[in-house]
């Protein structure tokens, strides 16, 4: 079926059109249009002229169409959750929960309607008032993946809405059935046409115009490194937002509890087909207890069912496409000849869809480009070390910092590694995954910039306005007057 783009509050055909492809089937569930640049102009031009009357919008007020897609992405949990799985692969409870994390998040930033805090503070001067207040930005462009569909565009939306921006929404051509049903609601709940624009194709083509249309006045992107860098590149002096994804460890010591350190592993590095931007793709494991370790997780790779992620029996489900399986191939066959050793897994498999095998590797060394370079897919490295610090320094000497976990029973060491890990993220005796919505998220280094989620999900996408209120009746003049 055809699908159209949003602009304006209205349904757009377009000329040409690209498919929407399930990664599990290699069936077409849907033709979307291949915007133009002038598509994206008119898309620009219409959150340009909503933006006055949104921003003049009382937040509260705002806030009740965030309440109100919230409500309605409840209501259609289900159908949206099935599409994600037809669209990207994942299994079927991961979608559920991708599609909670956008409820969540916008009954979490409906709430920031009656906050949006700015602070008080004293002044050096008598009779002078300082303050600070929330402003929005403007016309915010947001370029969002594959892997979370409705969960990221929830993430950069609801927290733009609230804020008082609007916005042009570039969804990834892997998944624009999930980010059209998103816009679905968020025209149904009431959102005056031209705050969302919905504008889908490919991200080379509109991509310049994002970047380089000046009234534009924020980025918001989350995808590849490569694409980041384009972005900064070119996005001028504009305010850029990114995430980038990362090569996130679990250390885990000789003390730890094995059984829930296997557990979190798996879960980290196979969830979601290891195509997380949090995903677990090495363990750093110590000497002690590593052969033990080693066999608990190829019993557990061993044991995960892969197929279509709608069925009750799968436990892996597809990579998203082509593409992607071709490069996780390519870096199973890298680590082959690094010399790491293949313990399970390291092929493709299935007659149609983007299968491949849950992977692991033993013995790897640090500076293999299978312990350095983000895979997102289902290959996890174990890496051996000897003492915390050997551990932290594996675990540092990598280019991104998005998460990290340790698992240890002693505080030492759970401490040490809070503390000196350099990362966006860091549990402790938990998986690299599980982001909630009011806490922040983002990484360092190479991981990109900004935060998401919480209070600094609201820095992202608002100015802070400093006013001083002077009614002492003279001329006043900071660090001069005595
Ligand atoms: O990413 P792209 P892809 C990583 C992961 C994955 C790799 C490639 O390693 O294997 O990236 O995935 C739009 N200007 N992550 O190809 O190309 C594009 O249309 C503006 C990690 O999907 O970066 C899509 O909407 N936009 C990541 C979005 O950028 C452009 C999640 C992401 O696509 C553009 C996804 C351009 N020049 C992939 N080129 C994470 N952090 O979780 C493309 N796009």
């Amino acid at each position: 079926m055809k699908h159209s783009m949003y602009i304006d509050g209205k349904w757009v055909k377009g000329q040409n059109f690209f498919l929407s492809i399930n990664p599990a089937t290699e069936d077409t569930i849907a033709e979307f249009p291949s915007a133009t640049s002038d598509d994206m102009k008119r898309a620009v031009d219409s959150a340009e002229a909503a933006f006055d009357s949104w921003k003049s919008t009382p937040a509260p007020k705002r806030a009740l169409c965030l309440q109100k897609i919230a409500q309605l992405l409840r209501e259609r949990k289900e159908e949206l959750a099935r599409t994600e799985t037809q669209e990207m692969g994942k299994v079927l409870k991961e979608a559920r929960g991708d599609v909670q994390e956008a409820i969540d998040v916008f009954d979490y930033m409906a709430g920031e309607g009656r906050r949006l805090f700015g602070h008080t503070t004293t002044s050096e001067l008598q009779k002078k008032f300082a303050m600070t207040l929330r402003q929005p930005i403007g016309v915010c462009g947001l370029i969002t993946p594959w892997n979370f569909p409705i969960a990221i565009p929830a993430w950069k939306i609801s927290a733009a809405l609230v804020c008082g921006n609007t916005v042009v929404f570039k969804p990834s051509s892997d998944t624009p059935l999930c980010a059209m049903k998103l816009v679905e609601v968020i025209e149904k709940a009431g959102v005056p046409p031209g705050v969302v624009n919905f504008v889908t194709g490919s991200g080379k083509e509109l991509g310049k115009e994002i970047t380089s249309n000046k009234k534009i006045r924020c980025i918001s992107f989350t995808g590849s490194k490569e694409t980041g860098e384009w972005i900064i590149q070119n996005a001028g002096l504009k305010k850029v937002g990114l995430e980038l994804g990362g090569k996130n460890g679990i250390i885990v010591m000789d003390d730890a509890n094995l059984r829930l350190a296997a557990e979190g592993v798996i879960w980290g590095a196979f969830g979601t087909t290891g195509q997380r931007c949090t995903a677990a793709s090495r363990v750093i494991v110590h000497t002690a207890i590593k052969d033990k370790f080693e066999k608990m997780l190829w019993e557990k790779a061993k044991a995960l069912r892969l197929g279509d992620g709608l069925k009750d029996t799968t436990d892996v489900g597809p990579l998203v496409n082509k593409q992607a399986v071709e490069k996780v191939e390519s870096y199973a066959q890298i680590g082959r000849e690094e010399g790491a050793k293949l313990i399970c897994g390291g092929k493709r498999t299935g007659l149609k869809g983007y299968f491949f095998e849950p992977t692991i590797f033993s013995n790897v060394q640090k500076d293999m480009r299978i312990a350095q370079e983000e895979i997102f897919g289902p290959i996890l490295s174990i890496i051996e070390i000897r003492s915390i610090d050997e551990a932290i320094n594996v675990m540092n000497g990598i280019e991104y910092g998005l998460s990290s976990s340790i698992y240890t029973q002693d505080i030492n060491k759970a401490m040490t590694a809070v503390e000196q890990i350099e990362a966006g993220i860091t549990y402790v005796n938990s998986s690299t995954i599980g982001a909630e919505v009011h806490l922040p998220f983002g990484g360092i280094k190479h991981t990109g910039h900004g935060r998401e989620g919480g209070i600094l999900g609201i820095d992202e996408f608002s100015e802070m306005k400093t006013v001083y209120i002077d009614y002492s009746g003279k001329l006043q003049k900071a660090q001069i007057d005595d």
